[in-house]
């Protein structure tokens, strides 16, 4: 497949799905390293690294961010089916941030709300992306991702605080009318979904008693993409706020 060929869909809907797009032993091989990271990594992080539903039950871990810091996955940013993927949609060249990893714990209750990836970011053109590729099957009941299809080609709406973790801003008046254009995505363990940074996006809660729902993701930018600095103090000064406020220590 060339990756070029979904560039009408991705611009027309706000995002591709692309199914099993590493080769096997590349796929195995990161599953492998996710494994050592949380194993033997993420003990020894600050809590604004690492996530938990419940910090005193290890098999809560619900996110994980700046994994950069790693040797192996500072080099994945350079990961060639990525950043191609990611150049051939946005149509220029590109650069990816430091992965995150994103469960939804079987028994557990949070859910992802509404958003556009681009108010946290920032970034002005919107020429942003995420590539998010499923570790387990994913489905309605462990809380497959939901895109509004369209959403990109409307602009930013209004957020304000969450009081989930993770996602500390979440779209005001999201409506039926949003529902109605969902899109909800099921994958198998190695297909990605990609989004745009303004897609609007959100999950439910994994209702399974016994199935995680893991994801590892890249955000990646084209060049020309520039920070908003005075909007991002904003966002990083109420996400700080939001972490004291539940008790996070750096
Ligand atoms: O994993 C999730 O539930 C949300 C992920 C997300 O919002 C993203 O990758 O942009």
């Amino acid at each position: 497949m060339r990756f070029e060929d979904l560039k009408p869909a991705y611009d027309r809907d706000g995002f591709v799905v692309v199914r099993q797009l590493l080769p096997a032993d590349d796929f195995k091989r990161l599953t492998a390293e996710l494994d050592r990271y949380i194993r033997d990594v993420v003990p020894t992080l600050p809590d604004k690294h690492a996530f938990y539903d419940d910090k005193s039950r290890p098999e809560t871990l619900k996110q994980m961010q700046h994994m950069g810091l790693d040797p192996f996955f500072k080099e994945y940013m350079k990961n060639p089916v990525w950043n191609s993927l990611a150049s051939a949609l946005v149509g220029e060249e590109v650069e990816a941030q430091e992965p995150e990893w994103f469960n939804k714990p079987a028994n557990t209750n949070h859910v992802t709300p509404p958003h556009q990836d681009n108010y946290y970011f920032c970034l002005r053109p919107a020429n942003v992306l995420t590539i998010w590729m499923a570790l387990d099957n994913v489905d309605d009941e462990n809380g497959c991702l939901r895109y509004v299809k369209g959403s990109h080609l409307r602009g930013i709406r209004s957020h304000n605080r969450s009081n989930i973790l993770g996602f500390s801003q979440g779209i005001t008046d999201y409506s039926d009318a949003d529902r109605e254009l969902e899109v909800k995505v099921h994958l198998q363990p190695g297909d990605v979904t990609v989004h745009h940074g303004n897609t609007i996006h959100r999950a439910e809660a994994n209702t399974s008693k016994t199935r995680n729902r893991r994801a590892f993701a890249m955000v990646i930018k084209g060049k020309s993409c520039q920070l908003d600095q005075e909007a991002y103090q904003r966002y990083t000064d109420a996400m700080k706020k939001q972490h004291e406020q539940m008790g996070l220590k750096s």
